[in-house]
C-alpha cells in the first residue's frame, strides 16, 4: 500500500491509513465497539442479514473492511437507515484514530456511539448498563515516578467533556426499555490510560503509587461510576470537531456548532468494589440487548437538516 501526504496519509484509492475505510464506505451514523467479535454479533441486526449466517463471521450482504492496522468496518443499514460498525481495539490512541479517519471520508455532519465494557465503581452490578453523560481522562503523570525532585501526584485527572444530552438521553431510554428498570445507570465515566496502573489495579511488578486512585476520583468527582479506556477521547473529540474543515488550526466553533454528536454506553463486565466478573452467558445474553438498543438511538436522533441528503452511503 503506498501513501501519500505525510500529514494526513491516505493511498490512491482514498483509503486512511490506519481505519482503512474510504469515502462511499462509511455511513454518517456509527457505532463503534472495542472487540471486532462484539461487531459481528451485532452486525446480525442489520437489514437483511440471514439468520443462518454462522458466527464470528460477517454477513455477507454487509460492506466489510479489515484493515491492516486491525479495525474492521461493516456498513449495512438499520430499519432502512444507512449504519456502520466499527471495532477499533482499544486505548485512547485507537479511539482517535476512528474519530479523525472517519471523519475525514464522510460528508456532512455524524452522530458516533460507544457501546463498550467497563469496570462499574458504584453500585451498577456485573451485566448492568452505565450510560454517562460526561467522561474525564485519568493519565499516569510518568513525571511523578522519573528521578529527581518528586512532582505532585502519580496520576492526573482531567476536566469532563460530556456526551451531546440528546444522545444520552435516547440512549437511557431505549437501554431501559431493552434491559429492564433497573438495570440502567448514569452518572460519570473515567477513561484510564493503562487497563492496570490507571485503573486502580494493583501489580506488584511494578511500582504503581495507585493505592488511593479510587478515593482520588471519587473526590475528583463523587458521581464517578465507570472505568474504561476510549470514551473520553470520543466525547473529547466530538466536542472539538469543527462545522466544517478549517484551513488552518484556528480554534474556532469549540463546544459549539460540532460536526459529531457523541455518545457512550458501556456493559459493566468487572464490578471494582466487589471484584466480581461477568459471564460469558452474560455477555452473550446483554451484548445483543444493548446492540439492538444502540442501533434504534442511533437512528432515533436527528442528523440535521441536510444531513441524510449527503449521507456517504446510498447502497
Ligand atoms: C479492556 O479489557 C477493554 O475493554 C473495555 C476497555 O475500554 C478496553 O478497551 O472496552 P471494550 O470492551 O469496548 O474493548
Amino acid at each position: 500500500m503506498s501513501m501519500s501526504n505525510a500529514n494526513f496519509p491516505m493511498d490512491a484509492e482514498g483509503r486512511t491509513y490506519h481505519v482503512g475505510v474510504k469515502r462511499g464506505e462509511l455511513a454518517n451514523r456509527v457505532l463503534t465497539v472495542g472487540d471486532p467479535a462484539r461487531a459481528m454479533v451485532l452486525s446480525r441486526f442489520l437489514d437483511g442479514v440471514d439468520p443462518a449466517t454462522p458466527a464470528k463471521t460477517v454477513p455477507t450482504n454487509l460492506f466489510s473492511y479489515s484493515s491492516h492496522r486491525g479495525f474492521l468496518t461493516i456498513t449495512g443499514r438499520y430499519k432502512g437507515v444507512p449504519v456502520s460498525i466499527v471495532a477499533i481495539g482499544m486505548g485512547v490512541s485507537m479511539m482517535d484514530f476512528f474519530v479523525r479517519e472517519c471523519r475525514a471520508i464522510v460528508d456532512g455532519p455524524m452522530v458516533m456511539i460507544r457501546l463498550g465494557s467497563c469496570g462499574s465503581l458504584s453500585d451498577a452490578a456485573v451485566g448492568d448498563i452505565c450510560v454517562p453523560s460526561s467522561s474525564y481522562l485519568v493519565q499516569r503523570n510518568v513525571d511523578y515516578f522519573a528521578p529527581g525532585d518528586a512532582v505532585a501526584k502519580p496520576y492526573h485527572l482531567s476536566r469532563q467533556f460530556e456526551a451531546d444530552p440528546e444522545i444520552t438521553k435516547v440512549l437511557v431510554k431505549n437501554m431501559t426499555a431493552s434491559l429492564g428498570e433497573g438495570h440502567v445507570w448514569s452518572g460519570v465515566n473515567a477513561t484510564a490510560d493503562s487497563f492496570y496502573s490507571s485503573q486502580g489495579r494493583q501489580d506488584n511488578n511494578f511500582v504503581d503509587k495507585n493505592e488511593d486512585l479510587f478515593d482520588e476520583l471519587l473526590a475528583h468527582e463523587p458521581n464517578t461510576q465507570t472505568l474504561e479506556m476510549e470514551t473520553f477521547v470520543l466525547y473529547h473529540l466530538a466536542k472539538t470537531s469543527t462545522a466544517a474543515p478549517l484551513k488552518h488550526s484556528a480554534l474556532v466553533n469549540i463546544h459549539n456548532n460540532n460536526s459529531i454528536r457523541a455518545g457512550g454506553c458501556m456493559m459493566v463486565f468487572a464490578q471494582r468494589k466487589t471484584n466480581g466478573f461477568i459471564t460469558k452467558e452474560d455477555v452473550a445474553r446483554i451484548e445483543p440487548l444493548a446492540g439492538k438498543a444502540v442501533f434504534d438511538s442511533l437512528v432515533e436522533v436527528e442528523l440535521g437538516s441536510e444531513s441524510e441528503l449527503h449521507s456517504s452511503v446510498d447502497s
